[in-house]
């Protein structure tokens, strides 16, 4: 069977990036059975016999309507599917959709019949908010990172920027990194709209990471490998906190003269 990845190199090395961290998330320990999930706006790199490829199978229902994604295409981690099998073989376990022109249902174009990720509103609603504020940014990645998640059992840690602050004084590379921080979302029923829209109002304070109480975080970011990176760095800082707690103490954390000599020389928000 030929896959739409085939003489496509741009195409090919987007969605070998969606493997390669597909491979790092099962490796982490953050995805286990089918946890996670990854979408990436691949419209850029789609041409016109891409665009002829027929429906897969029929039309199928968002959930919302996305008037920025008129005309975007979509490559899915399909529902139900394994990040560890994803990361051997991309284009069997997820597929590569087209939005249709009434911008609130999407057909599928190859591979073949994977159906997306369960929370595909709450990621086509971020991408549809990214595109309608001229953002850059293409990935989309939720995932179950242990440590950062373990925090979020904990009340005090989910007050407006408790954890960021936390997490930046950890290690002076996490302020560098994630110079905007971890949003908080509250627990709500996971594939939820409502968790969609305040996914959404988290971006748009400006976080880049968010925080899905007792759930997992959802980055967004330029390609997937840097979305990734962000969140990798962030749960770096919640180990390092949790082995001093292990070690018997609460860990001083970087002083504010440290961040904010941090902040000035790398030119980053206060
Ligand atoms: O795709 O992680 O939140 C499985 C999940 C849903
Ligand atoms: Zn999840």
């Amino acid at each position: 069977m030929k896959s739409i990845l085939e003489n496509r190199s741009n195409l090919a090395r987007e969605v070998n990036k969606v493997a390669e961290v597909a491979g790092y998330l099962w490796q982490k320990g953050w995805a286990e059975r089918n946890g996670g999930n990854i979408t990436i706006n691949i419209t850029q790199y789609v041409d016109e016999a891409i665009r002829k490829l027929p429906a897969i199978c029929g039309v199928n229902p968002i959930g919302a309507t996305l008037p920025n994604l008129k005309g975007c295409y979509f490559y899915c981690k399909g529902t139900n599917r394994r990040m560890r099998d994803l990361a051997r073989a991309p284009m069997e376990n997820g597929s590569v959709i087209r939005i249709c022109d009434d911008c609130a249902s999407y057909e599928i174009i190859a591979d073949r019949h994977v159906m997306p990720t369960s929370e595909l509103p709450s990621h086509l609603s971020v991408h549809n908010y990214l595109i309608g504020k001229g953002s850059t940014y293409k990935a989309s990645v939720h995932t179950h990172p242990i440590e950062l998640v373990a925090m979020t059992h904990c009340n005090d840690f989910l007050k407006k920027d408790v954890l960021t602050k936390l997490l930046w004084s950890m290690i002076p590379e996490t302020k560098a990194f994630c110079p905007r921080g971890l949003g908080i979302v509250p627990y709500m029923l996971p594939s939820s709209v409502e968790l969609a829209n305040a996914t959404i109002k988290a971006i748009d304070d400006d976080y880049d990471v968010v925080m899905w109480e007792k759930h997992g975080v959802f980055a967004v970011g330029e390609d997937v490998i840097e979305a990734f990176d962000m969140v990798d760095t962030l749960n770096k800082s919640a180990q390092i906190y949790m082995d001093a707690r292990c070690m018997g103490f609460v860990p001083d954390g970087m002083s504010d003269a440290q961040m904010q000599e941090i902040s000035d020389v790398f030119h980053l928000p206060k």
